[in-house]
């Protein structure tokens, strides 16, 4: 049997966690011949719930869970990790400004990108999914010098799996059969979910005046809102989903794509005009356990104007918090 891996999730209290973690302890993230180790952490508060949904995870009898730790320190629950998950952030609550929940998130990012650094694995992979899951992957990675940058993503597959399944009902075709889909930029209603590249079955998507009208006014609306509508229908958050893309986007970084396109937040390398760091979504392949950008994409005048707006929002998320980021 091959030794167990260690893999940490923060926030494993909350709502998208309850998915996620009976998910990886089932072995979907590193596949149904390895054995796991779950770090779980969450705030002193939320020690008493999550006792309760460790008692759950034991009361399913994985066969691949070989340990399973609870804590409400980083530097316990991350020493050693192979893999980190953070999807434990603030929520804004009522009468916070945008500016206050960015500071109160990037106090959470620093102090658990300074724990990783001090006492991960070297060569920790860490996804990002609590919002604002762009720019708290950037203060988390900028706090932890030591690991490499590219270990560090923040989660857009959300999105990039919502607009998978809006292009496949539209074409009538299964959501497998789709490729080439990209989102550009941050998590947020700025995102740009882009058809252009799209082949379906292989061939490219023939483009139409009907097309183009139901992208423009159908398709970019429909994911951009898709969060809020399942909040609107369900009185909370996205979270199975969430779970699933969080597992999706991980398991692709580790396993490989197999040549296919994925989005994924990754630190800009200054190419597609995306100031050098940034956390901006983008196309890549992932193999052997490394994404690599698809490169030299063509940007069409409506292209540049969508991603512009992700990219200011960004910039302005990124000087907000500069000040408490090491030099
Ligand atoms: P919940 O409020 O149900 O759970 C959050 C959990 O995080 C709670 O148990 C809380 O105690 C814990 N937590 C808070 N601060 C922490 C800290 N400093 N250290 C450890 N744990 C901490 O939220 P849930 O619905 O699970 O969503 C979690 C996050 O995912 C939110 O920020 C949410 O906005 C974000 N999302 C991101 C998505 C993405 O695509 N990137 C999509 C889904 C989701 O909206």
């Amino acid at each position: 049997q091959k030794p167990p891996i260690k893999v940490a999730v923060s926030g494993a209290a909350g709502q998208i966690c309850y998915s996620l973690l009976f998910r990886i302890a089932n072995g979907d993230l590193l596949g149904a011949d390895q054995p796991v180790i779950l770090s779980l952490l969450d705030l002193p508060q939320a020690q008493q719930a999550l006792k309760g949904v460790v008692m759950e995870i034991e009361d399913c009898a994985f066969p691949l869970l070989t340990g399973l730790t609870i804590s409400d320190d980083a530097m316990t629950a991350f020493a050693d990790v192979k893999y980190a998950i953070l999807v434990g952030s603030r929520p804004r609550s009522k009468g916070m400004e945008r500016a206050d929940l960015l500071m109160a998130n990037a106090a959470i990012f620093t102090t658990q990108g300074q724990a990783l650094n001090a006492v991960a694995n070297r060569d920790v992979k860490v996804l990002v999914v609590g919002n604002p899951a762009n720019t708290n992957a950037y203060i988390a990675m900028k706090s932890a010098p030591d690991l490499p940058a590219e270990n560090f993503s923040s989660m857009i597959r959300l999105d990039h799996n919502r607009s998978l399944s809006q292009l496949s009902q539209r074409l009538s075709v299964p959501s497998h059969a789709i490729e080439q889909m990209v989102v550009w930029g941050n998590h947020s209603p700025t995102m740009f979910p882009d058809i252009r590249f799209c082949t379906s079955n292989g061939v490219p998507i023939p483009s139409s005046p009907e097309l183009s009208q139901w992208n423009e006014e159908t398709f970019i609306p429909i994911v951009a809102q898709r969060g809020s509508a399942v909040i609107e229908a369900r009185g909370h958050s996205s979270a199975a989903s969430a779970a699933n893309a969080a597992i999706d986007q991980m398991r692709d970084w580790i396993s490989g794509t197999d040549g296919r396109w994925v989005s994924m937040g990754i630190a800009s390398d200054g190419s597609y005009g995306i100031p050098e760091g940034l956390m901006f979504g983008v196309p890549v392949r992932c193999s052997a356990g490394s994404y690599h950008r698809i490169e030299n994409l063509e940007i069409s005048p409506f292209a540049l104007e969508k991603i512009a707006l992700s990219l200011h929002e960004l910039v302005a998320e990124r000087d907000a918090i500069a000040h408490l980021l090491p030099a």
